[in-house]
């Protein structure tokens, strides 16, 4: 046998070698990351078989066809074989997995987000009204000195415009302090019949107890020919029966806003002690619950209605109030909390 024959021999039984190792270790391997270890050992870039492929180089070309052929089928078989035993380690380690895990328990509840309460009582009141009638009327947080003052007849001097309960943007424009700017922008945007529902948010410089910064106010507005106090009457309690029950109790009684004459208080018997006297009423039986009145002539002035031809009535409620009575809460700062705990309740 030539020398050179002897290196093609050599070389063989090495490979032999090499395979039986291999699958020696192999069969020891007993979870994924000692596969990898015997992976980059033997099958890697620079495992002990690709290092082996290389040295073919120097065999004669008479031999290097048959050791190299040889040097494949091994790469092959060890190749299939770590492919299996990687299948079987990884079917292991899932279902040592699932083993940990007790399929038959009940899943976690996953959280479900809903309406904020206030959003709830506005949405019904809304609903209500818009059952009789109205429309829903929308305008800007942000508005004009004109349409939330001057254009509601509360001239220049008086108390409401005082620096200490409105929040102003510049000398002409202010948080809107109340939604009847919508209104009027209604109004100056065309001609009666007009029946509308302003809901939005509403900004006051007060922070206490029983005041947040911003609050939500509903308005309507009903302006017609022909249009009486018994009309406003009529309405708002049907409003109150469908908001509190038909048989709340409702009273009005005289009170004045610049943009109403006459004006009106609307009080329901205390939803806490059916009237008998209590905190929440304050011994009175009685609970506030809304202000209105028939349009101001001097309003119909500023959007040039004629009010001999026309007239109309007007009402405003705030929503936390009403939530408030209609859930029992007695303290307004905890709908802007948060808390969880509370919120979750009117899920
Ligand atoms: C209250 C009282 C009220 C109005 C709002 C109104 C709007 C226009 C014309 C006339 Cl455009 N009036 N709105 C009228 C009376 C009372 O709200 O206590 N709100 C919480």
């Amino acid at each position: 046998m030539c020398p050179l024959d002897r290196i093609g021999q050599n070389m063989q039984e090495e490979l032999r070698q090499l395979e039986r190792r291999a699958k020696e270790e192999l069969r020891a391997v007993k979870d994924l990351a000692a596969l990898e270890q015997f992976r980059i050992k033997y099958l890697g870039k620079k495992g002990l078989l690709t290092s082996f492929m290389k040295r073919l180089g120097s065999l004669s070309p008479e031999e290097r066809p048959q050791v190299g052929k040889l040097a494949n089928s091994v790469k092959q078989g060890l190749t299939s074989l770590f492919s299996e035993t990687k299948k079987k380690l990884q079917e292991e380690e899932e279902s040592a997995r699932r083993s940990l895990v007790d399929i038959t328990l009940p899943g976690r509840r996953p959280l479900r987000g809903h309406l904020h309460p206030i959003t709830l009582i506005a949405t019904r009141v809304c609903e209500i009204f818009k059952n009789m009638g109205f429309r829903i009327a929308k305008g800007p947080d942000v508005e004009l000195d004109y349409y939330n003052f001057e254009a509601l007849n509360i001239p220049k001097d008086h108390p409401a415009r005082d620096m200490q309960d409105t929040f102003y943007i510049s000398e002409r424009v202010v948080l809107r302090t109340h939604t009847s700017p919508i209104q009027i922008r209604v109004m100056e945007s065309q001609r009666p019949p007009v029946a509308i529902i302003a809901p939005g948010k509403v900004y006051r410089r007060d922070s206490d107890v029983s005041h947040t910064p911003m609050f939500h106010q509903v308005e309507g507005l009903l302006v017609d020919r022909g249009v009486s106090f018994s009309d406003l009457k009529g309405t708002l309690i049907s409003f109150v029966h469908q908001m509190f029950g038909p048989e709340t109790g409702v009273r009005f009684r005289p009170s004045f806003f610049p943009f109403t004459e006459p004006s009106a208080e609307v009080d329901i018997r205390c939803v806490i002690c059916e009237g008998k006297g209590c905190r929440t009423c304050s011994e009175t039986g009685w609970l506030e619950i809304l202000g209105a009145g028939m349009v101001d002539p001097a309003v119909f002035g500023f959007v040039d209605y004629d009010p001999e031809q026309y007239s109309g009535f007007a009402f405003g409620m705030g929503i936390e109030r009403i939530a408030m009575l209609k859930y029992g809460i007695d303290d307004i700062q905890l709908f802007y909390r948060n808390d969880m705990r509370f919120l979750r309740q009117f899920e």
